[in-house]
């Protein structure tokens, strides 16, 4: 694909995108609910997902982290790319979330940049940091399950996240780095502080969980964000998902270990029955 026509779909998704708010709302959406956890270049995985679920039963909702950590030069924009090209295509039935890694400072640091000036140019960068800052934040299903990259705000009323304005770096605005960077740990009662050294995020608990559900009227929290062996983690009402199979960051036999067991992990909200089913593409098994 040459420089014009990325810079034709980044401009026709960012169209799309600059009309949606920062909360989506899905109210008796009459359709499958198809969660996908960070992708993170993860093309392969991507495709199997589309070939099974993108068709009139569902909504596709994924939770961000699209590009960064690929194996192969080329991974993240073609994995971005073919995600522009179905929400240009379906967008009521595509959402496409923000995730911390659809940031300036991430891209610049683990090889989204260094791809775009490898296989393009560097005057490429500032059309995808545009197009990235346009990703709405969070979606919330029947007033009842809430989903965003990392974790809920510290917010007295979810419509508040849509006073969150377009177009910014996550240091501007502290709900925003909070719903793109926070932690989720069971270890913990409240909260701590974020190990990850970002100043307005934080590891949310147990405590703090129940409370913030409570106190915002949500049943469940699916998000991503968190990686871990099994692809994903389900304490009761927060699901964190990890649908990218070939995580960079753990350690070679680590990883191969990882690869081995895991399939493609996705969450599932049938429209029949509210609760989240956890899928295994490749075995077919479910939780
Ligand atoms: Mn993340």
């Amino acid at each position: 694909m040459n420089k014009t026509d990325i810079i034709n779909i980044i401009n026709k998704a960012k169209n799309i995108l600059s009309n949606e708010p920062q909360l989506i709302k899905l109210n008796n959406p009459n359709k499958a609910i198809i969660v996908i956890g960070d992708l993170h270049s993860d093309y392969e995985s991507l495709d199997i997902i589309i070939k099974k679920y993108h068709n009139k039963e569902n909504i596709l909702v994924f939770v961000g982290d699209y590009v960064d950590r690929a194996v192969n030069l080329g991974d993240s924009i073609k994995t971005i790319i073919k995600l522009l090209e179905l929400k240009i295509n379906d967008s009521h039935n595509i959402m496409l979330l923000r995730g911390n890694h659809e940031f300036d400072i991430m891209n610049k640091k683990y090889g989204f940049h260094e791809e775009i000036k490898k296989l393009y140019d560097e005057s490429l960068i500032k059309n995808w940091s545009e197009l990235f800052s346009l990703l709405p934040l969070s979606l919330l299903i029947d007033n009842s399950t809430f989903i965003a990259h990392a974790g809920i705000p510290e917010v007295d009323n979810l419509d508040e996240i849509n006073k969150i304005k377009k177009g910014l770096q996550y240091e501007q605005n502290v709900l925003l780095d909070q719903l793109v960077w926070n932690d989720f740990s069971t270890t913990i009662d409240d909260r701590s502080n974020s190990l990850r050294g970002v100043k307005n995020s934080f590891i949310g608990g147990k405590t703090y969980f129940e409370k913030k559900t409570r106190e915002l009227g949500i049943k469940n929290f699916i998000r991503g964000h968190q990686p871990n062996l099994k692809g994903y983690t389900f304490n009761k009402r927060c699901v964190t998902l990890q649908t990218c199979r070939r995580y960079t960051e753990y350690p070679k036999e680590e990883k191969e270990g990882l690869i081995a067991v895991k399939g493609v992990i996705i969450a599932k909200i049938n429209k029949a029955k509210p609760n989240i089913e956890i899928i295994d593409i490749f075995s077919g098994k479910n939780e």
